[in-house]
């Protein structure tokens, strides 16, 4: 047969496709792109599926079109799989830039995350792909050069690279969206990565406890005593005799109550009779109105053997321990009755005995040193219970970092001041107070400039420099326990002259505080000295809050 050049297509125009196989050289290591995508959109299917369902779906398609591409070119050569496998990876691309440039539907947190590890090997992947289609489809042909192996040993190089690759970039720590890892690092105990959030909620407990250490028995009554929040008549910051302004707290006169105040105080005794106070070495001096330390180690039971000698019922509740009903310390509606309504109320001349347990979660967490600080207080009638003084302060240390005494080995000398406005017109001793410590004529106690005089800014009870002496040596490891208590002005800003403490392991020397917060503050000090120790408040500096400690060098 002839042909004839006017009539086309003819053996000399161009050829018509053809269906037979492409025999790009580099079939095996397209199948091998393919698997390596496939593999990369499998291991982030369960993230997608948790973010939008819709995703996950999409994702889980693709990788199942991944596998096919990838199984269809190791064994069958033909321009239609090259297209599939084109068309494919160009829209997992275009998707990815959309997602990374615009953001998807329900899901904008992508936005900006060029430099996600799998990502880009997801991408390469399917870059790669779209070049070897576009090669083979435009008869980019072994012609019978490559023969043998080459093929295979192209795809298997592939295929490893591909493995390797997307095995080190699900270990990348850069595999969370920067923002998020990045706000997830500033958590203490916190890291992006799965088996970091396994950590964190492992160390938030929720098993059920067994007590392995040892029982801390405390006695403790609610007493009535008469407290004197200036007992040295004098502002001690200053030297100086008080000025007017810290008359308006601390002068008795005429329808004012001066500086001191009947309340109810936590006291320890030594033993059940409650006949011996436990003593109070001049060292403690400065715990002035708080109840006895609590101490104890992570694995111990607290026992607290109370007793109530104040004229109105009381009781203990603690913060951050474990108790049952019989222990909180709290009268509400809690579905509880008979002995598990015994902790509520403490009646006057009563007693009861509230057993704490420390679990791991009452302990120093993945950020704290080796001690957390909680409180316990009387939550009968929890406002005029505080202000007539029923506070103390708990510190529980680490499991393996005990004193014998339930303190911290690792530190020199531990404080615990308590910031707080006491406001004394709403405790319950008001009018025993007025007729105790004022002199007639008896103002109307919703008179301004009366309520204002019974506003004592105190540090554990003393103002204007009144609380003795806190003395450490230079380069001692000193622990600040620091706590609030009150209402609405009671946000305080403790500051340090002279040295610096380490909070959360953030540098500071003013810490913040609002009512039952507690903050545990570390110092080294290295400034020997007789410094002020003050709330920063200018309103509370100036009406008393404010005393002072002493580095011997
Ligand atoms: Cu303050």
């Amino acid at each position: 047969m002839s042909c004839d050049a006017s009539q086309p297509p003819c053996a000399w125009g161009p050829p018509p496709p053809q269906p037979g196989p492409l025999r790009s050289p580099l079939r095996f290591a397209a199948a091998a792109c393919a698997a390596t995508a496939a593999l990369v959109h499998t291991l982030v299917m369960e993230d997608h599926f948790e973010s939008a369902r819709y995703l996950g779906v999409l994702f889980a398609l693709y990788a199942l079109v991944c596998a096919g591409v990838a199984l269809l070119l190791a064994r069958r050569d033909t321009r239609v799989v090259w297209q599939i496998a084109a068309g494919s990876s160009l829209l997992a691309i275009a998707a990815y830039a959309w997602s990374r440039a615009v953001g998807l539907p329900q899901i904008d947190d992508d936005v900006g995350n060029w430099a996600e590890p799998l990502g880009i090997v997801a991408l390469t992947a399917e870059g790669t792909l779209v070049a070897l289609a576009l090669g083979a489809l435009r008869h980019w042909r072994a012609e019978g050069r490559l023969r043998g192996h080459s093929p295979v040993l192209a795809g298997t190089l592939a295929l490893a690279l591909g493995l390797s690759g997307t095995a080190l970039a699900a270990g990348a720590p850069g595999g969370e969206h920067p923002a998020r890892s990045a706000a997830m690092a500033g958590m203490p105990g916190m890291t992006a990565d799965a088996q970091g959030a396994d950590a964190h909620w492992a160390a938030t407990q929720g098993a059920p406890f067994h007590s392995d250490g040892v029982t801390r028995t405390y006695y403790i009554s609610a007493d009535p005593v008469v407290w004197n929040y200036a007992p040295d008549g004098r502002n001690d910051t200053t030297g100086k005799p008080f000025d007017e302004v810290a008359d308006t707290y601390v002068r008795s006169g005429p329808g004012r109550i001066g500086s001191s105040y009947l309340k109810c105080l936590y006291r320890g005794y030594t033993d059940a009779s409650f006949t011996r106070l436990q003593p109070h070495p001049a060292d403690e001096q400065y715990l002035g109105i708080l109840g006895p330390v609590i101490r104890a180690e992570v694995g111990d039971t607290i026992k607290v053997v109370f007793r109530n000698t104040c004229p109105f019922p009381a009781s203990v509740h603690p913060h951050g321990v474990f108790y049952e009903k019989d222990s909180e310390g709290a009268p509400y509606d809690d579905g509880t009755s008979g002995p598990d309504k015994s902790d509520d109320a403490v009646p006057t001349g009563g007693r009861h005995t509230y057993v704490w347990e420390v679990p791991e979660r009452a302990g120093p967490g993945p950020g704290d040193g080796s001690s957390v600080m909680w409180m316990y207080h009387s939550h009968t009638d929890e406002v005029a219970d505080t202000y007539a003084g029923l506070m103390g302060p708990m510190e529980i240390t680490a499991q393996g970092m005990a004193r014998p005494d339930g303190g911290p080995k690792d530190v020199d000398r531990e404080f615990f001041e308590l910031f707080s406005v006491m406001n004394e017109n709403n405790s319950p001793f008001l009018h025993e107070n007025l007729r105790r410590f004022a002199q007639a004529p008896y103002p109307n106690p919703d008179d301004e400039e009366f309520q204002e005089s019974n506003l004592m800014h105190s540090i554990n009870g003393y103002v204007f420099g009144n609380q003795p002496l806190v003395t450490m040596r230079r380069g001692e490891r000193v622990r600040w326990y620091v706590m609030s208590m009150g209402t609405e002005v009671d946000l305080h800003t403790p500051h340090w002259h002279g040295n610096t403490v380490l909070v959360s392991g953030m540098r500071m020397d003013t810490v913040s505080l609002l009512p039952a917060s507690m903050v545990v503050a570390d110092m080294v000090p290295d400034d020997p000295g007789t410094w002020l120790f003050h709330c920063h408040v200018n309103d509370h500096l100036i009406a008393g809050m404010i005393t002072r400690y002493r580095v011997l060098s």
